[in-house]
């Protein structure tokens, strides 16, 4: 069996690989695995050396199942990544994430990397730092779905013992640069995304885990100090930014600046915000 610390026998399968951060991943991963096979339901550029493009739909449980064979690790991106109706939520994100996991397990794939959200924890008051153990408080469909996707690898890692690590990514941008207040404390560039899931594909072992996604901001309102054993070293500190963001005086919406999810929040809010403690 391949240990997960040699890179260049891994076989690598990223889904929504056409997606900017599945796109960010294959330029950073180029000849660095065994195998790295790209997949999606858009077209993709022809494959390089090293690399196998399929074509899959995620909510289809047979078009997924291929492309796991002769796979050590799927880094799970597919999905809508933002909020969206029910009719898409569901299929795309509950029902897709089964899928993927399903399909891994069924094809004796070792790890998942599943691309999960800080929208699982939006309603988070933002004056409060979060780890990776705090409650999940999703602000919208597309943040339940993240959370569905986090018991999920829970569930595969506890019962079917896959190792399953999964990212509360942040603001991740194109191009590669936050540009309004929020993302000084979100913002996780290319490099650190490529380095973050790096990471978490070729640690030698862990069972479950829960990291937050983000750059080396001095601003950042997310602790990933219980993480530290996947190596992670964030290089980017969106504070370069922040003289020419802040100068533009564009004040954030006031349920927005209360929490951790941000603009997500204030979507479809009839609540009181009081009551979110
Ligand atoms: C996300 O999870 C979304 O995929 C992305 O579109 C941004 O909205 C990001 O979070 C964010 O919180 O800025």
């Amino acid at each position: 069996m391949t240990p997960f610390t040699e890179p260049t026998k891994l076989r690598v399968l990223i889904t929504g690989a056409a997606g900017i951060i599945g796109m960010c991943l294959r330029n950073h991963w180029r000849g660095r695995y065994g195998l790295l096979r790209l997949a999606d339901i858009a077209e993709q550029r022809p494959a390089d050396a090293g690399e196998e493009v399929r074509t899959f739909d995620i909510r289809d449980i047979d078009t997924v199942e291929p492309c796991m064979q002769g796979i050590d690790c799927v880094v799970h991106l597919a999905g809508v990544p933002v909020e969206d109706s029910w009719e898409k939520v569901l299929p795309l994100n509950i029902e897709g994430c089964y899928n993927v996991f399903e399909a891994a397990r069924r094809q004796g794939v070792r790890r998942v990397v599943f691309a999960s959200s800080n929208h699982a924890v939006g309603y988070h008051r933002r004056e409060k730092f979060i780890d990776n153990a705090v409650q999940p408080r999703p602000d919208s469909r597309y943040g339940v779905s993240k959370v569905f996707g986090e018991a999920l690898g829970r569930m595969y890692a506890d019962k079917y013992g896959l190792s399953v690590a999964c990212l509360r990514i942040g603001t991740f941008r194109l191009p590669d640069r936050p540009v309004e207040s929020r993302q000084l404390l979100t913002w996780i560039s290319h490099r650190d995304m490529a380095q973050l899931a790096r990471r978490c594909v070729e640690h030698e072992s862990y069972h479950f885990v829960v990291a937050y996604g983000v750059s080396n901001n001095l601003r950042s309102r997310w602790d990933n100090s219980s993480v530290k054993f996947l190596g992670y070293q964030p290089e980017d500190d969106s504070e370069a930014y922040a003289a020419e963001i802040l100068a533009q005086g564009v004040a954030e919406n006031p349920v927005a600046a209360q929490f951790h999810g941000g603009f997500f929040c204030p979507m479809e809010f009839v609540g009181t915000t009081d009551r979110i403690s």
